[in-house]
């Protein structure tokens, strides 16, 4: 499976991480990003916040004397074979962080309409078998993400976030199709009468057909590519964000790749 890894730069730690940071000498000065894998760089506009799973451990991984990335162990074996590590085929890892300890902190989502950074949320769905086990969020286009924003809106306490983190950041219409406008997520979410992030057979159909209506019938509503069919445009947005550095690409090894709809 190829993906797109997106570099989302840490803006302001979370408190409880910034502690795990301060106690860590080797990550003083480093530039650290999230690193999320994505199959859809054409959405990076409605980017709202990122996910992770409060009950992974996350590692942080030198790339180079400079840059640090945080993702889980996996992924990062996995990318030290791909030109992302000081060594190849030799991950160095300075440092581990819990997913539940990264939840509030301020990260800069490349080309998302929230330039002044987006945070760090809670998902219960994410699979530390796949990707990097961070998610980049777009809730216009990806129903999984609509929903589980849904529920943290709803039950903020229990999900230990708070509102301001999320409420502000309504999604943002990137993307037309013929069936379900410029809010494909949240409308198939409401046609397909999904009510939960536990609604895991639903979700799935409904990330199937946003996949293909997206992709085979939508229209970029924003930024350079403003106008051209999604089919045109993915290619040509991923490049722009690997020309800026704020991509690469990231390959998982096939036969080891599982599917969050099973
Ligand atoms: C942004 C995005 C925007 C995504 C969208 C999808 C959609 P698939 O098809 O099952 O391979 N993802 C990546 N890693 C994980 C993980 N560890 N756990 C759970 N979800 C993960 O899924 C690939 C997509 O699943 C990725 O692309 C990522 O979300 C998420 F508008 O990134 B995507 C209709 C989907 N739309």
């Amino acid at each position: 499976q190829e993906y797109t890894a997106i570099k989302l730069q840490v803006r302001r730690w979370s408190p409880e991480a910034q502690q795990v940071i301060d106690a860590n000498p080797a990550l003083a000065g480093k530039n650290v990003y999230l690193v999320a894998a994505t199959l859809r760089p054409e959405t990076m506009y409605g980017q709202t916040n990122c996910f992770v799973g409060v009950g992974l451990e996350y590692g942080l991984f030198a790339i180079n004397d400079q840059d640090v990335f945080v993702c889980t162990l996996r992924a990062a074996r996995n990318m030290c074979f791909q030109g992302f590590s000081p060594v190849k085929g030799e991950y160095s890892q300075l440092g581990a962080i819990q997913g539940r300890a990264l939840v509030g902190t301020k990260v800069t989502a490349p080309l998302s309409q929230y330039t002044d950074g987006v945070y760090v949320l809670p998902m219960d769905n994410v699979l530390a078998t796949k990707g990097t086990g961070v998610v980049t969020s777009v809730p216009s286009d990806s129903p999984d993400d609509h929903m589980a924003l849904q529920d943290l809106i709803k039950k903020p306490e229990f999900y230990q976030v708070q509102p301001e983190w999320v409420e502000p950041f309504e999604p943002v219409p990137i993307i037309d199709t013929p069936q379900y406008g410029n809010m494909t997520a949240p409308a198939l979410c409401k046609q397909l009468k999904i009510n939960s992030p536990k609604d895991r057979v639903q979700l799935a159909e409904a990330k199937e057909l946003a996949y293909r209506e997206g992709f085979y019938k939508g229209t970029v509503l924003v930024g350079q590519h403003k106008g051209r069919s999604v089919q045109e445009a993915k290619a040509l947005i991923r490049q722009l964000l690997i020309d800026a550095n704020n991509a690469f690409i990231y390959n998982e090894p096939e036969g080891l790749v599982m599917s969050r709809s099973g």
